[in-house]
Formats: structure tokens, C-alpha cells, sequence
């Protein structure tokens, strides 16, 4: 079979093992994780192991904590402490014979334990004297679609949706399993199939059987399915005069349509709820408030032990957009009922190139929160830009809150360490579609990637998840790859390619100055007459003969005031605020001087120019590569990278040409001229309407 890409990081046929295998396996042959092997196994050697009944020599034994062979170990203390989902891979001696143990107490874990091995296998890591034990930083790891039951995606680079609703449930697309099996071998257990820009068809009981027909793939490879609902369902499908969440009848209609969905679906997960956002239904339409929303759909999940996921993506008009949601919600702190969640965007504007975190963040302390990340790029060049996200997400996760004290950053504020949270999770938004690569970039597989296994453990580094990756998605039998011998030129380019894109679309804290409902290419200038301020890029950067960029400090917005301190002194000073935020936070003249000694006008620029130089230099480090890289993927991922390269010059003229008319300075002389007139960027409409 050709390379193209559709196998994603699970190809066992072609980066076959480098280390000697096993001789035989035992165990639990019911468990999904011990087929899962076996299949492996067969792709890999063209045989299974022999099953044999008593671990050998150069054995493999998979089972659970209750299996006989297991509980001879005793290690019953140290199986306690792995939760459902955590595993132990371990060499042990048996009568001075090698033997591998991969074990859990859950099939689950079981499961992502043999994945781990496989991956051990597939990197070319060593296969002796294993001491591995993992638990899961998050409980529930989910996967958001921004699906429409019509097929489009919204904020989808990848072609249409993996659902095929039309033919649902009497034809399963063979891709339901392969994408399962994706997720589960990097430990997402969960999955939410619907925008959260909902319509009420999703409840309605052809749907449901839809969803039933879906949840009986995934289910073996231990994912739980979610919805998005509508808030106005009630009204819309059961006539009633209005969905208020204080009405009796609103009430019941919820119990009764959850009881009919559970008798379908037992292991629901629950639903995801975005309301008075948007435009979209909410509590508030009825002068009540989001706990009242989110606690009468919480009452009705809680006799099955659903969820509510209740997002905090809220922006009513009345002030700085930055300040919104956290006003919106912090008052009712410690008022949802137990199984609500807040699903909070991982900055406080929306996805942009780079944000420091939500206030919300810490803030809450009575009530968990689960950050949503976008594993999608809508604000960072879609599916035409390589850009990988981990090193984002990182900086995300790793950033100190303060909220409890130094240390208390967002990974440790959201994952139950201070807040007490009956289930911990983290959301990404898919960048999944029917492409034939999944992803539409065959890098944009290494974000999914990246999302599984930081939602797993919020501690790996950017490098390892990358270095993995690249090893089992690029290795072959002409390059074998390990993670040690991967190509430190495409591994770097990866490293640094979120903050090459950064520099050429929005360095320096700058944010949402993207075109119109696209958000795809540069528009600062965009004016749309009647327009909500907060839509228009001049409402961020504030650019004008003075300066540029919004005063967020105690003299502005005080969006500052949000933050635990020492952050919120620090922020609000431009000599303290970290400068990769410093126009987030600051609106500052032209001539500011930045810590390189250069002017903010001529920082600027070099950023932009470093942008523009970076991406030529991943088109060389590619090229370079060809010789050992399959030529469909090499050709693919070589063109797309000429699309950045013209893309970055694209941003780069229009954001530099636009901003000189205000700060009438020339473009320092060093840097690379423009080629573009701002008169004919201005003109530039690109056909690329989002489904909403
Ligand atoms: O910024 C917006 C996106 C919308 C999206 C929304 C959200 C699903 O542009 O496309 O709608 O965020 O997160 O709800």
C-alpha cells in the first residue's frame, strides 16, 4: 500500500520493531488490550505470538489485577494505587527467565499499557528490565468535534465528517474502529460527536440510535460517548412554551429524555453544553443564571452518573472581551452540583496564536474546571501551516497560576490536586475529517498526538511527545527510526514551529487581528459597519500614531486585576510583563525600547522577518530529507510548506505596511523589502466561508 498517511502513527507493518520481541504470550485473551497485541504483532512479524498457558522464557503475559498469574506477583499495594486506568509494564524473573507484565486493575488500563509497549517497541526503546508505572494526570481525556449532523466541520481543515450521519446506524464506516484504536492507543477515552453549536435533531430518537450505533464501536476500546445539546431542546422538540430551567416541565422533559437515552446507551458519558454564547439558548434568555442551567441538566445525568460539561466561552458585550467570562462565572463559584464541570478555553479571548491563560484558572477553587484546547488550527493557518502544538499547550499547562501558592499551575488547578473534582478532564477540539490522512497536514497528526498524551501525562515534554511521533510515523525499512535517531532538523523544525508562526502572524502578545470569519489570513484594517467592536482587529491592537496594542493594566481595562499576584503586578508593568505578552497587556509607543535594545516598531519587524526566514528554512531541512521520506507524504507535506512560506510573506507585508502608516517608521533596512502593496492586500477576499 502506498504512504499516505491513513495508518497515522500506528504503523506496525513499517516501523517494525528494532529490539527482539517476545516468544509467547499468556494471560487474559478476553481483553481487548491482549488482541489489540496480537494484531500488532501480525503487522509487525506477519505472525501472533504463540498463546501459551504459564509465561515462558521471553514471555509476554497481559492481564488484569484478578488474573491468578497477577495476584502470585503481590504486588496487590502497588496495583491499589493505579486508579482504573493506570498500569504497571514490568520485567520480572521467574525461575530466572525474563518476563514482561503489563498489568491494571481495569481492562483499561491493561489496554493503554500494552500501547505503551507497543510504542516501546515501535520507537526502538529498549525491551529490558521494564520498571514502568503510569497513572493518568486527567481522568476523562476527550476529544471535542465541531461535527454538523449535515457533515460540514465547523473550524474543520480535513475535509467532512468522520460521521457519516446519512448512513448511520445501518452502515459503520470502517473508519469508526481505526479511529477508536487511534485514540485509545494514546489514551483518549472519551469523545463528544457533535458541535457545540448544536441543533435539537441531536436528541431527537433517530439520533440516538445513531449514537448507540457509534458508542457500540468505541465502546471495546474503552471510549465513552458525550453530545453537545441545545438549550432550547425542550421548547423545539417537546412543544414546550419555553426551556426555562426553573419550569416543571422543562425539568421533566430533561429527566425523561436522559432515561431514554440511558436505556439505549448505559455507559453515556454526558453532554456538553454551550449556551448564551453566540447567540445560542441559554438560562439567561429566561433571567436565570448559568448554575441554574447547568445544575438542572446536571440533576437529571446524576442517577447514571453523567456529566455535564458546561462551557465558560462567554462574551456578552459591556466590557473588555478578556474580562468577560470570568465575570460572568466567578460569582458562582461552588454553586454547581457535583457532576458539572466548567470547560474553559485555555486563554481568555479565543484559540489565538498565543494567549496567557484564563483567570479563570485558579480562580474557581470550589468548582472544577477543565481546560479546552484546539487541536484544530483555526487561528493558526489551518490545515496549510505546519505548526506543532505541544510546545503551546506545554506553556499553557506549565504556567503558575498562583492561586494556591507558587507551583499551583493549570495542569495542577484543573486536574483535582487542589480543587476537589469528582472526574478531571481536559477537552481538545478535533482536527479530524475524512481526508484520507485524517488531518488534512500530515503534521497536524502529530497535535492529535500531542493532545492524547499530554491529556495522559501533563508533564511530558514537547520533545519527548515529538520524538515519539516522529519515530513510528516516519520511520521504515529504508530509515529505521528511534527516539533517539530521529532527524534532529525536522525535530527542531516541530520544536519551533508554534512560535515561528507566532512570529509572522501575531508576535509580541499582539491577537485577533485575522480576517473576517475565516481567520485565516492577516486584516487588520477590517471595518464591517455594525460590527460588535470586539469582532474587529482594531479593537486589539489599538494601532495609531501613538502606539499599539491594549491597555489591559490598572490604567485600562484591569484586566490585570484578574490574576493571583505576584502575576498581576507583573503583568501590569512593561518592564515585569513577559514580552511575548507585553501588547496583550500594554499599549505602548512606537519607540519603547524591548529588552534586545531594539524599538518595539523595529522588534516588530524583526519578528516578522524571523517568521518569514524560519519557514524558508523548514522548506530546506524537508527538501533535504527527501531521500528517505515516502514520496506521497515528502510531496505533500512539501507543498504545503510552500503555501506557508507564500502565507508568511502575506502576513508580514500586510501587518508591517499596515501598521508603518501609523508609526511612520521605515521597515529597518537589514530586513528582507516587502513584495505586496497594502492597496492590493486590502482587496484580498478569500473564498473560505466557516459552516456555522
Ligand atoms: O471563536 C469561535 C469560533 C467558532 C466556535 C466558537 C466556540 C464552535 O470561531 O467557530 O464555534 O469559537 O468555541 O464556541
Amino acid at each position: 500500500m502506498a504512504e499516505n498517511g491513513s495508518q497515522l502513527w500506528l504503523r506496525f507493518d513499517k516501523a517494525a520493531p528494532l529490539t527482539a520481541g517476545f516468544n509467547s504470550i499468556s494471560g487474559d485473551p478476553a481483553l481487548k488490550a491482549f488482541d489489540e497485541f496480537q494484531r500488532a504483532c501480525r503487522l509487525m512479524t506477519s505472525a501472533p505470538l504463540p498463546v501459551v498457558n504459564q509465561a515462558g522464557a521471553n514471555g509476554l503475559l497481559i492481564a488484569t489485577a484478578s488474573h491468578p498469574a497477577i495476584r502470585a506477583l503481590k504486588w496487590s499495594k502497588e496495583l491499589r494505587s493505579l486508579g482504573p486506568e493506570g498500569y504497571l509494564i514490568r520485567t520480572v524473573r521467574l525461575k530466572g527467565k525474563p518476563i514482561t507484565v503489563v498489568t491494571a486493575n481495569q481492562p483499561q488500563g491493561v489496554l493503554y499499557g500494552v500501547y505503551h509497549l507497543l510504542r516501546i517497541m515501535q520507537t526502538g526503546q529498549s525491551l529490558s528490565d521494564l520498571t514502568i508505572r503510569e497513572v493518568p494526570t486527567y481522568q476523562l481525556r476527550i476529544l471535542n468535534h465541531w461535527d454538523n449532523l449535515n457533515g460540514t466541520v465547523e473550524r474543520g481543515y480535513a475535509g467532512h465528517s468522520i460521521w457519516k450521519w446519512n448512513e448511520l446506524p445501518a452502515v459503520l464506516s470502517p473508519r469508526y474502529e481505526d479511529y477508536a484504536r487511534a485514540n485509545a492507543s494514546i489514551g483518549i477515552n472519551a469523545t463528544v460527536l457533535n458541535n457545540v453549536n448544536a441543533t435539537p435533531d441531536i436528541l431527537t430518537a433517530e439520533y440516538i440510535r445513531k449514537i448507540k450505533a457509534i458508542a457500540a464501536v468505541v465502546r471495546p476500546f474503552h471510549i465513552k460517548v458525550f453530545i453537545s445539546i441545545n438549550f432550547a431542546s425542550p421548547r423545539v422538540l417537546g412543544n414546550l412554551p419555553d426551556a426555562d430551567p426553573l419550569r416543571p416541565e422543562v425539568r421533566r422533559w430533561w429527566k425523561q429524555k436522559v432515561a431514554e437515552i440511558y436505556r439505549e446507551i448505559p455507559d453515556f458519558g454526558g453532554f456538553l453544553v454551550k449556551a448564551n454564547s453566540e447567540g445560542l439558548p441559554g438560562p439567561m434568555d429566561y433571567g436565570r443564571t448559568h448554575a441554574d442551567g447547568a445544575n438542572m441538566i446536571a440533576e437529571a445525568l446524576e442517577p447514571y452518573k453523567g456529566i455535564v460539561m458546561w462551557r465558560a466561552f462567554v462574551y456578552e458585550p459591556g466590557d473588555d472581551r478578556a474580562k468577560l467570562a470570568y465575570r460572568e462565572f466567578i460569582g458562582f463559584d461552588g454553586r454547581f452540583h457535583d457532576n458539572v464541570i466548567i470547560q474553559v478555553k485555555n486563554g481568555p479571548i479565543d484559540f489565538q496564536p498565543r494567549e496567557p491563560f484564563s483567570p479563570l484558572f485558579g480562580a474557581m477553587k470550589k468548582t472544577p474546571l477543565m481546560p479546552e484546547l484546539q487541536i484544530t488550527q483555526e487561528y493558526l493557518g489551518h490545515s496549510n501551516h505546519l505548526a506543532f502544538l505541544a510546545p503551546m499547550w506545554e506553556e499553557v499547562l506549565d504556567a503558575d497560576t498562583y492561586a494556591f501558592g507558587e507551583g499551583s499551575t493549570v495542569s495542577k488547578v484543573t486536574n483535582g490536586s487542589f480543587v476537589p473534582a469528582p472526574v478531571s478532564a481536559i477537552a481538545g477540539v478535533a482536527n479530524i475529517g475524512e481526508d484520507v490522512n485524517w488531518t488534512g497536514h500530515h503534521f497536524g497528526q502529530a497535535n492529535w498526538y500531542a493532545f492524547g498524551r499530554l491529556a495522559w501525562n501533563a508533564q511530558l515534554s514537547s520533545e519527548t511527545i515529538a520524538r515519539e511521533w516522529l519515530a513510528m510515523t516516519f520511520g521504515s525499512d529504508k530509515k529505521k527510526l528511534t527516539v533517539e535517531t530521529v532527524p534532529e532538523d525536522i525535530l527542531s523544525m516541530m520544536l519551533g514551529s508554534h512560535q515561528t508562526v507566532v512570529d509572522y502572524m501575531m508576535p509580541l502578545g499582539l491577537h485577533h487581528i485575522f480576517a473576517w470569519d475565516h481567520h485565516y489570513g492577516p486584516e487588520p484594517w477590517c471595518d464591517i459597519p455594525g460590527a460588535r467592536p470586539d469582532w474587529l482587529p482594531r479593537y486589539y491592537h489599538n494601532a495609531s500614531k501613538e502606539g499599539l496594542g491594549f491597555n489591559r493594566t490598572a490604567s485600562g481595562s484591569n484586566a490585570v486585576a484578574q490574576y493571583s499576584s505576584p502575576l498581576k503586578e507583573w503583568f501590569d508593568d512593561p518592564a515585569t510583563c513577559p514580552e511575548k505578552y507585553l501588547l496583550w497587556f500594554h499599549h505602548l509607543p512606537w519607540n519603547y525600547r524591548m529588552k534586545s535594545g531594539r524599538t518595539l516598531w523595529d522588534e516588530l519587524c524583526f519578528s516578522y522577518d524571523r517568521g518569514v526566514q524560519t519557514v524558508r528554512d523548514y522548506q530546506k531541512i524537508w527538501d533535504r530529507n527527501e531521500s528517505w521520506i515516502d514520496a506521497q507524504r515528502f510531496r505533500e507535506v512539501q507543498s504545503r510548506l510552500k503555501i506557508q512560506s507564500k502565507d508568511a510573506v502575506w502576513w508580514k507585508d500586510a501587518i508591517l505596511l499596515y501598521f508603518q502608516t501609523y508609526s511612520q517608521q521605515p521597515i529597518p533596512y537589514s530586513i528582507e523589502r516587502p513584495v505586496h502593496e497594502l492597496d492590493d492586500l486590502k482587496k484580498v477576499k478569500l473564498d473560505m466561508k466557516h459552516h456555522n
